[in-house]
């Protein structure tokens, strides 16, 4: 059959933003009763909706063409195959981003990895933390917990603990300090390692353009500013991604020129700093709907 299919988190922190994005790229499902089998319309393309830790398998074993899933899952699955089997990661999303990190309780006076050698460190993801500590010259025993991980010092299970997180805030509740980022994720779309028809083949190429249009859209921006005419050169190399921009005078001041230019990679607070820095004033930053070229 011809269909592509696709794993989605059902339930959770991937769930909305897989469905949107997909949804973005122009694909709409009619969602069945049990809600777990979403038929695509217009496009041969399906959702199955599945609980995030077993989307790495069912690519493995053929079930689904396609997956969204988190770096940290589709690395510990890899991991715990020995390798043997493996998935092709075909584009990183914008989208789940965290940490895997290494946490020890405030007062536990241990301050750098090294210190945790011999230690009991428990984890969700003992797989990508003992290969991760190893790359690190760490050998630690990992006490494997399939949730609330935070608890562990506490309860006197392990001394420290690897852990994902995105605010902090877990860590803080629990008086736990981050002591080192193992691992950085986000949600990414995987492939399977095997070879699809020509026909699928032909769909995801259509698919991945469309998604390629999407992210590059999402992450660009249309910026305006004003500079001084002097350091124009200057403020274009900051923009990250610009081209080309198109430069307007002000009648008001002649020593200064109005600048616009669309900027394709991410832009932080950290450029704008820097152009203002470079003396560029009035900056505006604006969202892009749509791009082509
Ligand atoms: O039911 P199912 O198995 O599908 O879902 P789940 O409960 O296993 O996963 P879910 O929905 O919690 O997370 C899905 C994915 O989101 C993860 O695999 C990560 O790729 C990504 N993600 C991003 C996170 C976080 N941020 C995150 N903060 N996953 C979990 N957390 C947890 C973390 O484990 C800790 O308990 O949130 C807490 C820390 O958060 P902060 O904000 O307090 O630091
Ligand atoms: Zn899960």
């Amino acid at each position: 059959m011809n269909r592509i299919r696709i794993a989605i988190q059902k339930s959770g922190r991937l769930s909305e933003r897989s469905l949107a994005l997909l949804q973005s790229c122009g694909l709409r499902f009619a969602r069945s009763k049990d809600k777990l089998y979403w038929y695509g319309q217009d496009f041969p393309v399906d959702l199955l909706l599945v609980r995030d830790d077993d989307i790495p398998r069912l690519l493995m074993d053929g079930v689904c063409d396609l997956g969204i899933v988190g770096q940290n899952i589709a690395r510990e699955v890899t991991l715990e195959n020995d390798n043997t089997e493996s998935l092709e990661e075909l584009r990183s999303l914008e989208f789940g981003r965290c940490r895997l990190s290494i946490a020890v309780p405030e007062k536990s006076g241990v301050s750098s990895v090294a210190d945790l050698d011999g230690s009991r460190i428990a984890s969700s993801y003992p797989a990508l933390t003992q290969a991760l500590l190893a790359e690190r010259g760490v050998n630690a025993e990992i006490v494997k917990l399939s949730g609330s991980v935070e608890i562990a010092p506490g309860l006197g299970t392990a001394e420290a603990i690897s852990d994902l997180v995105s605010t902090g805030t877990t860590l803080r509740a629990n008086h736990l300090v981050e002591l080192e980022v193992l691992f950085e994720s986000t949600a990414a779309l995987y492939g399977q390692q095997t070879g699809l028809s020509k026909e699928k083949q032909e769909l995801l190429e259509l698919l991945l353009a469309r998604l390629d249009g999407v992210l590059q859209a999402a992450e660009s921006k249309y910026v305006m500013l004003h500079a001084p005419r002097e350091s124009v050169e200057e403020i274009t190399r900051l923009l990250p991604g610009a081209e080309n921009p198109s430069l307007m005078n002000l009648e008001s001041d002649p020593t200064r020129v109005a600048l616009h230019a669309v900027c394709r990679e991410a832009l932080f607070w950290e450029h704008l700093e820097a152009l203002k820095g470079a003396g560029a004033s009035a900056i505006l930053v604006l969202s892009v709907e749509k791009m082509l070229g």
